[in-house]
């Protein structure tokens, strides 16, 4: 596989991810949950900012942050996964963010229904989709842009969906996408608009950069290919033991080592998972825990492994969800590198 280039490097330095021992944790703390951000952070004053809910709707309006926060004020735990995660595992690698397996996080978002600004404003007949703008511009694929997608009206009016103003409990920090942000639970990373400007009812599908051209699944450059959405399932382990610093490599002490880690799928919930300590040769149930942080967020899963000698082993976890999505034990390859759930191996040397 080639090397990391300068470029990829520019970006992993940007857009951090989240530590895997952070799996520990059912909230992801602020500044360790993961990072994407396409162009710049945007300047954003919020004494002057305004959120437009314009287009195809009856009554415009016009809202600013103390608006938004007069209104119910919802919270959703909600655990977010770039649709890039697994990137660099692919071969050849697109070139792109290139992320391993750290690109998650959970977070207690809290804000506004879209469902209840859009009720407000008035769907005017023929809208059929949702437009996000937010206040960053670049240039993409040739492409001059704000960072823009949209989502069906459909989905657009579900209740788990929020314009959200917080995260943990604060105001959102400005690489979250301060002061407001879209959020849609279930939908991988590209779907949460951040820097919010606008929110436009529209007549026709959006066919900008963001929607028709990125985050396709594509086997050749020049096909349509599948548009990406809701979260495949993945099960990611903490990484037991003690990390090498330069290989990351595992070390283990001989004896009971209880296994942990957390699990989700946007497309149905959890249904179970395994883990093997062999690279894949056997599997074994994993104890799941509750759904206590409710619908939207990772599972912890726990398994007790007694190693038997000293040697290497393998670790390998594996979720399934109940609408019988699976992890494939090898990445399926991509033009974007989008979606791969392939399964987590963690080497480990008992000692
Ligand atoms: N306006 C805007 N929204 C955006 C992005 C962006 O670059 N600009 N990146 C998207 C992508 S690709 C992901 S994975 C998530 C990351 O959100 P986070 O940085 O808060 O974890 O934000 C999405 N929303
Ligand atoms: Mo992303």
């Amino acid at each position: 596989m080639g090397e990391i280039t300068l470029g990829e490097l520019q970006l992993a330095a940007r857009n951090h991810g989240m530590p895997l021992e952070a799996l520990r944790e059912p909230i992801t703390p602020v500044g360790l949950h993961y990072l994407l951000i396409h162009y710049d952070i945007p300047a954003v004053d919020p004494e002057t900012w305004r959120l437009d809910v314009d287009g195809l709707v009856e009554r415009p309006l016009e809202l600013g942050l103390e608006e938004l926060r007069a209104r119910p004020r919802i919270e959703v735990v909600s655990t977010m996964e770039c649709a890039g995660n697994g990137r660099a595992k692919l071969d050849p690698r697109p070139i792109s963010q290139p992320w391993l397996l750290e690109a998650v996080g959970t977070g207690r978002w809290a804000g506004v229904s879209l469902r209840l600004l859009l009720e407000e404003a008035g769907v005017a007949d023929g809208a059929v989709e949702v437009l996000f703008t937010g206040l960053d511009r670049g240039i993409e694929g040739g492409e001059e842009q704000w960072f823009q997608r949209s989502l069906p009206l459909g989905v657009a009016l579900s209740d788990e969906v929020l314009l959200a103003y917080e995260l943990n409990g604060a105001p959102l920090p400005p690489q979250h996408g301060f002061p407001l942000r879209l959020l849609v639970p279930g939908w991988y990373g590209m779907t949460n608009v951040k820097w919010l400007s606008s929110v436009t009812l529209i007549g026709e599908p959006f066919r900008g950069y963001q929607q028709a051209r990125g985050y396709h699944v594509r086997l050749e450059e020049d096909e349509q290919g599948e548009p990406v959405q809701r979260i495949l399932p993945r099960a990611l382990l903490e990484p037991p033991g003690i990390p090498d610093f330069m290989t990351r490599e595992r070390t283990v002490e001989l004896g009971p080592v209880r296994l942990a880690g957390r699990a989700w799928s946007g497309r149905a919930p959890v249904a179970g998972v395994e883990v093997s300590v062999d690279g894949g040769s056997t599997w074994a149930a994993a104890e799941l825990e509750p759904a206590e942080l409710g619908r939207w967020a990772w599972r912890r899963f726990t398994f007790e492994w007694e190693p038997e000698s000293p040697r290497a082993y393998l670790l390998c976890a594996r979720a399934r969800d109940e609408a019988g999505n699976v992890q494939p034990d090898e990445p399926e390859w991509n033009v974007g590198g989008y979606a791969n759930n392939a399964v987590q191996r963690i080497p480990v040397v008992v000692r």
